[in-house]
């Protein structure tokens, strides 16, 4: 049995849980319990704050977590990370107040900075050799400069809708972060296994989430370039079709490139273009 921590409540938790189910991983936990069992696959599920999570995987109580990097770093705790999942994606950065005349990072020097990051930011502040003051506070970080608290602070951004409604400005980037998966650092054999299968299973539903299956009909003096920019997972599937001089044309592409291949196979005199979300796709 592997026993996986993730986000009790927050902003990981849906995706976690989202994630799992199409692993074919579904549990049941309608009533919010702090642990679940699997239907389907030897798993079971803790539900932890997301802070705890590092240290119970190092101390082995679960075997595998999903959490955000930022708490991984801030934690610094002896954990393999092994996949990056997806989600949660944010940074740590360093804002001021919009007011000030903010130029390069030595600017921070002899500031008060506010955060509930204090090791990465002492990290960071260590590494540019700036002196300055690190306040440390639980929550409502944004607030601290509008209230006399600090003169800066360190958190988490998104949007930057937070930083802008409490008259603040991006400064420095102090880490770029998603949720990961992290593992105890000995695991036994027969979870190391559990393991390698889960570990496929997110890979091909990353792979899916990024690629698309498309199908086209291209006239046949057009088939060596079309198939140029479809390669496809091996190469792309072409079939006659009924009308003479044409082939059906089928392959998978990557998300990030679809538009411009969309325009070049258009270009070529494809028509008919379907596109279609892959479920699953096992490399
Ligand atoms: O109760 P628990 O301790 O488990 O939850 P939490 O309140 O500590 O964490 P939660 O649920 O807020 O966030 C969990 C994880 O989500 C974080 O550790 C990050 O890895 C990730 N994440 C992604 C974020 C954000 N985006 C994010 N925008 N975590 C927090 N924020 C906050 C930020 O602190 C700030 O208050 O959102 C605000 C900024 O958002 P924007 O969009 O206005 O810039
Ligand atoms: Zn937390």
């Amino acid at each position: 049995m592997l026993r996986i921590a993730v986000q009790k409540s927050g902003r990981l938790y849906d995706h976690s849980i989202q994630l799992l189910k199409e692993c074919g991983i579904e549990i049941n936990n309608g009533n919010r319990q702090l642990k679940a069992v699997a239907f389907n696959f030897p798993v079971e599920i803790y539900f932890l704050r997301d802070d705890d999570i590092p240290q119970y995987v190092y101390d082995g109580v679960a075997d595998l977590g999903f959490v955000g990097e930022n708490v991984v770093y801030e934690k610094n705790k002896a954990v393999d990370t092994l996949a990056r999942l997806g989600f949660g994606r944010c940074r740590l950065s360093i804002a001021v107040p919009k007011t000030m005349n903010y130029r390069e990072v030595g600017d921070l020097s002899n500031l008060k900075i506010a955060t509930s990051y204090t090791y990465l930011l002492q990290k960071f502040l260590e590494q540019k050799n700036i002196p300055a003051e690190i306040h440390e506070i639980s929550g409502s970080v944004e607030i601290a400069p509008g209230i006399g608290l600090a003169d800066a602070i360190c958190d988490l951004v998104s949007s930057g809708s937070t930083l802008f409604t409490n008259g603040l400005k991006e400064v420095e980037v102090i880490l770029e972060s998603e949720a990961v998966l992290i593992a105890h650092r000995s695991l036994a054999e027969e979870k190391k296994e559990l393991l390698q299968r889960l570990l496929m299973r997110i890979e091909a539903v990353k792979a899916a989430r990024h690629n698309k299956y498309i199908m086209l009909n291209a006239p046949n003096d057009q088939l060596q370039n079309i198939a140029a920019v479809l390669p496809g997972m091996k190469s792309p599937t072409i079939v006659p079709l009924a009308e003479k001089g044409w082939s059906s044309v089928q392959s998978v592409v990557k998300e990030n490139d679809f538009w411009e291949i969309i325009e070049k196979l258009k270009s070529y005199g494809a028509e008919g273009i379907l596109v279609v979300p892959i479920e699953k796709m096992i490399l």
